[in-house]
């Protein structure tokens, strides 16, 4: 993933149409484009294929199981097309660890949930947030998820992770702030219902990218 925009687009919608559409329309203005259960499971697993015909797709599966089932649903996703995985590491360093094995063997990037960006994370998992980015750091993760929706936050984990990869959703639509969370340390702002629901999304893409520049 090329670190050039900064950004990653949140493709949330269900429509496969327009999914490719959004897709081929903003894809000058991110570095990759997040897919997930929502349009997955709409368009079905050959929508990772199309759209990483137009930037490196992240899948965001939150995998959360047991290692060999971890191991399935990342062997599907990346032979379907997937770059990265999103992966939570709650369920501990076996099943962590399967991600990230499945990760190298295909030559992909693994993304570690470590805190969410809505209000709910601070109830089991902020406590926890520390010990989860040690363990992303520990089984060699390319990187982590972090909430821009706290940026002191993102600072802390920065601090456990060295030089690991940042991507940080919240901003836009959950009312974080851009700039708080790159100042933060953020590496890239993942960004969605502010840009693809906005009247003219590439517009919207064009303002988020003057606002970081
Ligand atoms: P939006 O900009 O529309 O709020 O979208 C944010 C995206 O990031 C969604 O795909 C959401 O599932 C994801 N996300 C998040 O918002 N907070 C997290 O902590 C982790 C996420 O993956």
């Amino acid at each position: 993933m090329k670190k050039e925009k900064r950004l990653i687009l949140a493709l949330d919608v269900t429509s496969k149409e327009r999914a490719l559409s959004l897709a081929r329309s903003l894809c000058d203005y991110f570095d990759a484009i997040k897919i997930g259960y929502p349009l997955i499971l709409s368009a079905g697993p050959g929508i990772v294929k199309e759209i990483s015909a137009f930037a490196p797709v992240i899948a965001d599966l939150k995998i959360a199981d047991i290692p060999n089932t971890n191991r399935l649903i990342c062997e599907a996703v990346l032979q379907a097309g997937a770059s990265a995985l999103i992966a939570h590491a709650f369920p501990g360093r076996d099943s962590l660890r399967a991600c990230a094995d499945c990760a190298a063997a295909h030559s992909a990037d693994l993304f570690v949930v470590v805190e969410m960006s809505h209000p709910g994370a601070l109830q089991f998992m902020a406590p926890l947030a520390e010990d989860l980015a040690r363990l992303a750091a520990e089984v060699g993760a390319a990187g982590v998820v972090a909430p821009a929706t706290r940026p002191e936050r993102i600072k802390l984990i920065r601090s456990i992770i060295g030089n690991r990869t940042i991507i940080s959703p919240g901003v836009g639509a959950q009312g974080g702030l851009a700039s708080a969370a790159l100042a933060a340390g953020a590496d890239y702002l993942i960004v969605g219902r502010s840009v693809y629901g906005a009247d003219d999304p590439a517009a919207s893409a064009r303002r988020m990218l003057l606002e970081i520049r």
